[in-house]
């Protein structure tokens, strides 16, 4: 159907932008922490695809536990500003619920790719400037949509992980 073909290509259609959203903890229990978290996605957005979890090391910071890590593709008619309060509120809700035990960071949603749509402001970059340096992002995001086109590198996801230097450990759960 033309829906299939559009589905990645088309920001001229603004009722159904794919976002692409990371998911990545590494407190307490990482693995509930991105089931709630996609729960709370499904309640607000169409989830179209979600990739398989991954256990990776940490990339910079302090010493720190390994993450799980995991991307999905969304369907959401919502403004770029209006997807990421959303994922603000997402964390913040799990963050609240949890933060006696865990601490105050259980989960961390960026919005990697939003269709084509390039944003370069203070709060808000996309596509994610760190995408192409991340293996943690790149391989669950290869699993489910390799084919998906970068619109500033110019390049496909299969095309940026053959290219990525980050050599850190990523697994598949
Ligand atoms: N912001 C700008 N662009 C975006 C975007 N595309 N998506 C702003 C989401 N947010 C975006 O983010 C800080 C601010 O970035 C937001 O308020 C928003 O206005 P944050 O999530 O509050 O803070 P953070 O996560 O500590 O910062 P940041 O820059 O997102 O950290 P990173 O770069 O994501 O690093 N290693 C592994 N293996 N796996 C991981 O998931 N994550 C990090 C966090 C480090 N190492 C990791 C992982
Ligand atoms: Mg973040």
């Amino acid at each position: 159907s033309c829906c299939t073909i559009k589905r990645y290509c088309s920001s001229r259609h603004q009722s159904s932008m794919k976002a692409v959203i990371a998911l990545g903890a590494n407190i307490g229990e990482p693995k509930e922490n991105l089931d709630l978290a996609i729960a709370l996605l499904r309640e607000a957005t169409d989830v179209h695809l979600v990739s398989s979890y991954y256990t990776t090391a940490p990339v910079g910071g302090p010493e720190q536990p390994d993450y799980i890590n995991a991307v999905c593709i969304i369907d959401s008619a919502l403004p770029a500003m209006d997807l990421l309060s959303l994922l603000h509120g997402i964390e913040k809700s799990l963050g609240r619920e949890r933060v006696e035990h865990w601490g105050p960071r259980t989960i961390d949603l960026d919005i990697l790719m939003i269709n084509d749509i390039v944003i370069d402001t203070p709060t808000l970059t996309i596509p994610h400037p760190q995408l192409h340096n991340r293996r943690f992002a790149l391989l669950p995001l290869h699993e489910i949509a390799p084919a998906l086109h970068h619109p500033v590198l110019n390049k496909t996801i299969h095309e940026l992980l053959l290219n990525c230097l980050d050599t850190l450990d990523v697994q598949k759960k």
